[in-house]
């Protein structure tokens, strides 16, 4: 019989690649989108996905229409992907993050168990739970220290699903997945903005990119690879916790010198008063300055994952490595530019 599963969260960027990846598994694909005033089923048209899938009108604020969603559709398998995901927003929007990311997914697990716990459940849990990381790297072990109300509003949700999962035996999985980023990224997240920047620059149209902080580490990952890892946790007799990541890790400095390299930029890394700059070699120009706006409150510096358990207990890897991601985006940018079809 066709599986049925329900993606929130399918207008993002994982909803876009978990779609086409569930579509190509023979499912029936419903996704939950909340009321905008605009449309914005972008992503699912560009993965040309848009015409296969079910859309049902869903606000993780709203208990009534989950329930309504849920007991209509009957789904086999729920991902979570629905988020106030940008860290930044989550220092200006504290109740709110604290609201979709934390109460949100509650709203979602009281429903499965009210409606007899037998949907299998998968929530996006997050690295930045790690936050101030204790040790490194990180694994399904390292205690949790999250540095930002997106990372505590996750935390709780974290806690929630497996809670779920031990008091009312629903197999509820949480995917602790360190950051993965893809031509489909969200331009206010730091990797889209350095690709669709340097690819700016590449085609001058326009001079130098503002960034915060440099020396922040993340482990990069391509989101076309961490979706496997989510309907592969479903998959299991038993549910858990598994961390999703590459094993490597890189500063933002690092990123913006390998999209730089993408375009055939060289930078040097100099210092204009009291702050960094990256000039171009060639000619002279500045096309990296930092600006302290996009600093964060409190910071997350470093962010290593080790994905040994999805390795061993899923047959998880990833397929891409840091360069190959970072020109994957490059590339993308340019020709879209390139094609004035710059719409997200
Ligand atoms: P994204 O591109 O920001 O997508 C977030 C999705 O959530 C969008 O579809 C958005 O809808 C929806 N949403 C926001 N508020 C909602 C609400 N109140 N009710 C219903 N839907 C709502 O995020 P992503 O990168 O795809 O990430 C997917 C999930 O994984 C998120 O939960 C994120 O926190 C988590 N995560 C992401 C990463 C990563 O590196 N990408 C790593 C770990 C965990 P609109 O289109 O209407 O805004
Ligand atoms: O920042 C630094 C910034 O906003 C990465 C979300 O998907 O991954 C994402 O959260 C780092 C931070 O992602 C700029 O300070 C420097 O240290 O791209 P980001 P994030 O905060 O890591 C996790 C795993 C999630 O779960 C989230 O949903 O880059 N940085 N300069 C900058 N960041 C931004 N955005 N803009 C800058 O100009």
């Amino acid at each position: 019989m066709t599986k049925k599963a329900l993606i929130t969260g399918i207008t993002g960027q994982d909803g876009a690649y978990l779609s086409d990846f569930l579509l190509k598994k023979g499912y029936k694909v419903y996704g939950a989108v909340r009321r905008t005033s605009s449309i914005n089923t972008a992503r699912l048209s560009y993965m040309g996905v848009l015409e296969d899938i079910e859309l049902v009108s869903m606000d993780l604020a709203e208990i009534t229409n989950i329930q309504r969603a849920i007991e209509k559709i009957k789904p086999d398998e729920i991902y979570n992907l629905a988020a106030q995901s940008f860290v930044q927003t989550s220092y200006e929007q504290p109740i709110y993050t604290s609201d979709i990311d934390g109460i949100g997914v509650t709203r979602i697990l009281e429903t499965i168990r009210n409606l007899g716990g037998k949907i299998k459940f998968y929530q996006a849990s997050t690295s930045e739970m790690f936050g101030k990381a204790k040790e490194s790297p990180q694994n399904e072990d390292t205690p949790f220290y999250p540095r930002s109300p997106y990372g505590i509003a996750k935390l709780y949700s974290h806690w929630m699903t497996v809670n779920y999962r031990e008091a009312w035996g629903i197999h509820s999985s949480s995917g602790i997945l360190f950051n993965h980023e893809s031509p489909l990224r969200g331009t206010e997240f730091v990797t889209r903005k350095i690709s669709l920047g340097m690819s700016q620059i590449a085609l001058k149209k326009i001079k130098k990119i503002n960034l915060g902080n440099l020396n922040a580490e993340r482990d990069w990952g391509f989101a076309g690879d961490y979706v496997e890892a989510m309907w592969l946790m479903l998959q299991k007799n038993n549910p858990g916790d598994y961390v999703i990541a590459t094993g490597e890790t890189h500063s933002v400095r690092e990123f913006a010198q390998a999209a730089a390299n993408a375009v055939d930029i060289d930078i040097s890394w100099d210092t204009n008063g009291d702050s960094e700059v990256g000039i171009c070699k060639k000619t002279g120009e500045i096309i990296v300055s930092v600006d302290p706006q996009f600093n964060r409150p409190s910071e997350t510096e470093h962010l290593l994952g080790d994905p040994s358990r999805a390795r061993d207990n899923l047959g998880w890897s990833p397929s891409l490595d840091f360069k190959s991601l970072v020109n994957m985006m490059v590339e993308h940018d340019l020709k879209r530019l390139e094609e004035n079809n710059l719409w997200f």
